[in-house]
C-alpha cells in the first residue's frame, strides 16, 4: 500500500508539473499574441485587401492567400455597434455562458481549463458541413484592456479592449475523431463617445457606441476546397457579425454601462 501511495503522489506531482508547464506556455504566448494583433488592428487597409461585404457600418475585407491548395485568406471586419462600450462587447465575446446564444456554427463549447479570470481554454465542436469531415478546435481565450495611443482617432479617455482566441494543443483535447481547425481571431473594441464635454457618469447609452475590428486567420484543416471555403466565408462572417452585434445590443439594453 505504501508503494501505491507513492505512485499516486508521483502521478499527482507529474500532473501538476504538466499543468504548470502548459499554463506557463499559454501565459507566455498571450502577451505576444495581444501585441501582434494590436499591431494588425492598427495597420492601414491597403489595396491588397478586397472589400467582400458592406452593409451600412459593417465592412468585411479579405486578402487572398493560398498555400499548398489551402485557402488561408486573412479576414478583417469592422463594424459599429450603437449604445455599448468596447469593454461590454468584449465581455460578451469572451463569456462562455452566452456563447451558444450567438454562435450559430457550433455544436458545443466547453471550458477545459480555467487558467485565470481572463484566460480560459476551450474545446469547441463545429456543426458538420456535409460532405466534409466534422471539425473541432482547441484554443486559449484571453481578454484584457489595451493602452490607448496618444494619437488614437478617438481620445475619449476610455481604453479599448481586446479578446484574442488562438489554437493550442492541450492534453484534455486530444480527440482524433475530428479535423482540427487552427486559427487566431481577435475582437478589438474601442468606445466612441458622441457627446463631448460631458462626464462619463452622466452619459447614457444613446451617447455611446463601440467600434469593432475583428480579425480572423483560419486554417480549416483537412479537405476544404478553396473556392467553396471562399463562398461560405463571404456569407458566414457577415452573418456572424450581424447576429453577434444584435445579441450584444439586446443583452445590454436597460443595463448599467460598464466602462
Ligand atoms: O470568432 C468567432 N468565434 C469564436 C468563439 O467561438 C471562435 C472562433 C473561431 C474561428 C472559427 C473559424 C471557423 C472555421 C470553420 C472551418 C470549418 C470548415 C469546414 C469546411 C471544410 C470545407 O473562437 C466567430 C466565428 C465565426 C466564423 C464564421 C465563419 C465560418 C466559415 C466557415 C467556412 C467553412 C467552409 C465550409 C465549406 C463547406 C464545404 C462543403
Amino acid at each position: 500500500t505504501l508503494m501505491r501511495e507513492v505512485i499516486k503522489l508521483i502521478d499527482v506531482y507529474m500532473k501538476c508539473l504538466l499543468a504548470l508547464l502548459i499554463d506557463g506556455r499559454i501565459i507566455m504566448s498571450m502577451d505576444s499574441k495581444v501585441s501582434e494583433y494590436v499591431s494588425c488592428v492598427r495597420e492601414e487597409i491597403n489595396e491588397e485587401w478586397n472589400l467582400v461585404h458592406e452593409d451600412n457600418e459593417m465592412k468585411v475585407y479579405r486578402r487572398e492567400l493560398e498555400i499548398d491548395g489551402v485557402a488561408l485568406d486573412p479576414l478583417r471586419a469592422q463594424h459599429i455597434v450603437d449604445g455599448v462600450t468596447g469593454h461590454e462587447v468584449c465581455n460578451i465575446f469572451f463569456d462562455k455562458d452566452v456563447r451558444m446564444e450567438w454562435e450559430t456554427t457550433l455544436e458545443s463549447t466547453k471550458v477545459i481549463e480555467e487558467i485565470s479570470q481572463d484566460t480560459l481554454v476551450f474545446h469547441q465542436l463545429i456543426k458538420r458541413v456535409w460532405p466534409t469531415a466534422q471539425r473541432d478546435m482547441c484554443f486559449a481565450s484571453h481578454m484584457r484592456p489595451v493602452v490607448r495611443l496618444e494619437n488614437d482617432s478617438n481620445p475619449t479617455g476610455v481604453d479599448p479592449w481586446i479578446v484574442v482566441n488562438y489554437s493550442i494543443d492541450h492534453p484534455l483535447a486530444t480527440v482524433i475523431k475530428y479535423v482540427r481547425v487552427q486559427f487566431t481571431v481577435c475582437m478589438y473594441c474601442e468606445t466612441i463617445i458622441r457627446k463631448t464635454d460631458c462626464p462619463l457618469e452622466e452619459l447614457t447609452r444613446n451617447d455611446i457606441a463601440s467600434r469593432i475590428v475583428y480579425i480572423a486567420h483560419v486554417n480549416p484543416g483537412g479537405w476544404a476546397p478553396p473556392a467553396v471555403v471562399r463562398v461560405v466565408t463571404k456569407r458566414e462572417y457577415p452573418k456572424f457579425l450581424r447576429k453577434f452585434s444584435s445579441y450584444v445590443d439586446k443583452k445590454l439594453q436597460n443595463t448599467k454601462i460598464v466602462w
